[in-house]
């Protein structure tokens, strides 16, 4: 398709890219896509796996974008913005249409409340039903004072030592769960700023059981069918303590809540070098995982694109989630999602590597020959165990990623296609130059 029509499509259709275009698009890289699935099909057929089934598993995997991330992400240092941002959650709604379309894997959004509360309840839903969109678990947010509101979170929220302070994080909790009831979504995401900055400030014991109290106070609100999620993270924005601050404290907290609390990860939240994938494989064991945040980070929580990174790292974290989906039926089906932020990059570029990134490590982990491996690790054959690892990670799995987009009629390649439309250029003269999503 000549570059110029692609362009006329893109105006016609205000930004809504619809499987025509993408067809067309798509018609050029057909040929060359479909002599490499052939190829990889035969070879994966010889080492008994079945790459339609592969293809199938990919086509399923939807992971939430969060709605934070479609705006321009700021450091302590400053926020530069990115021109055709989304100026309201209609226009979020849109920009997750886009990626949803060209990559056919961000099938859902996660909200953030404050940031993004619906004004026409009726008008987001049919927003999102008209892009494919589900609504995953709900943020709250107890890290920032609101406008307004009678009580700080300055030292605290749900930890802090007032009483007062602590209601009106749990009132806060209560009324996301109620806007996410509206909106079709099953569980609420509570992360904690919580902490200390110095040593003596705090009381650990106190902090921890005000904590415990007021999860439990949350979650007895929770309706039957919905999850909570207790993310952890070490440090930032308290750099000496954090009340939540670890795997362990989380399922800690979501045991004494109960069943229906779980543990959310976060891969930004480990100190460096942390072993994620046995965090991960703990968690399944005991059925205490619920929710996934994806990013990738070289020092802290960076916020970077997955993948970027440590590609090698994500792909063995996708091992344990693949071997727990497939053994461990008392963990529950988890709740993906990105949470990424953006400083230099075109969000929705960066959103699209993100989404690519996970399939990848997801496909490569659905290679790995488990009965070989467990016959290698029951024999004690270190390097036999290295090499069955390394072989389904060095597999160019891209054939099986774009088939599962051809498969829904999204994008052979949809960066290339995001940039063949236009689709930044049509957003900055559809919405300007000075346009600021909410966010962080
Ligand atoms: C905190 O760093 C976090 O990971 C939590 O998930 C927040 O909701 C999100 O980032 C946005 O601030
Ligand atoms: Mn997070």
């Amino acid at each position: 398709m000549e570059i110029s029509q692609c362009q006329f499509y893109a105006q016609k259709y205000k930004m809504k890219i619809t499987e025509t275009i993408l067809q067309d698009s798509n018609k050029l890289a057909k040929a060359s896509h479909d002599r490499n699935y052939d190829h990889l099909s035969e070879n994966l057929d010889k080492a008994g796996k079945n790459s339609a089934e592969i293809t199938g598993k990919l086509e399923d995997f939807q992971v939430a974008i969060p709605s934070w991330a479609l705006g321009a992400g700021g450091t302590r240092f400053g926020r530069f913005s990115f021109a055709g941002e989304p100026s309201n959650l209609l226009e979020k709604l849109d920009d997750i249409g886009i990626l949803h379309a060209l990559t056919q894997t961000a099938g859902a959004v996660s909200l953030h409340i404050p940031w993004d509360i619906p004004e026409d309840y009726s008008a987001v839903k049919e927003k999102a039903r008209s892009h494919g969109i589900a609504f995953e678990a709900m943020n709250s947010n107890t890290f920032q004072d609101q406008k307004n509101s009678k009580e700080s979170y300055k030292h605290g929220s749900l930890s802090n030592t007032s009483e007062a302070v602590r209601e009106q994080a749990i009132q806060h909790n209560i009324d996301v769960i109620k806007i996410g009831e509206k909106l079709g979504s099953k569980s609420l995401t509570v992360w904690l700023a919580d902490g200390a900055s110095f040593p003596g400030q705090s009381h650990f014991q106190s902090a921890l059981s005000n904590t415990e109290n007021s999860l439990k106070k949350i979650y007895s609100s929770l309706p039957e069918d919905w999850k909570m999620l207790i993310e952890y993270k070490p440090y930032e924005p308290n750099f000496y303590s954090t009340v939540i601050q670890d795997w362990g404290t989380s399922f800690m907290l979501a045991n004494a809540c109960g069943e229906k609390a779980y543990t959310l990860v976060d891969l930004g939240h480990h100190l460096p070098n942390t072993n994620i994938e046995q965090i991960v494989s703990t968690l399944m064991l005991k059925g205490k995982l619920g929710g996934f945040h994806f990013n990738d980070s070289k020092y802290g929580d960076d916020d970077l694109t997955v993948g970027s990174i440590k590609p090698y790292a994500l792909f063995l974290i996708f091992n344990e989630l693949v071997y727990g989906m497939e053994n461990n039926p008392q963990n529950p089906d988890l709740s993906w999602m990105i949470d990424a932020s953006h400083n230099i990059k075109d969000p929705l570029e960066d959103l699209i590597q993100s989404l690519e990134a996970i399939q990848e490590a997801y496909a490569k982990a659905l290679l790995v020959d488990r009965k070989a491996l467990g016959a290698a690790q029951q024999n004690h054959d270190v390097s036999l165990c290295q090499e069955i690892f390394q072989q389904a990670y060095r597999t160019d799995v891209r054939p099986l990623l774009e088939r599962a987009r051809l498969n829904r009629n999204g994008a052979l390649n949809p960066i290339k296609a995001y940039r063949e439309l236009k689709v930044r250029e049509n957003l900055i003269s559809e919405r300007g130059t000075e346009t600021v999503a909410s966010g962080l």
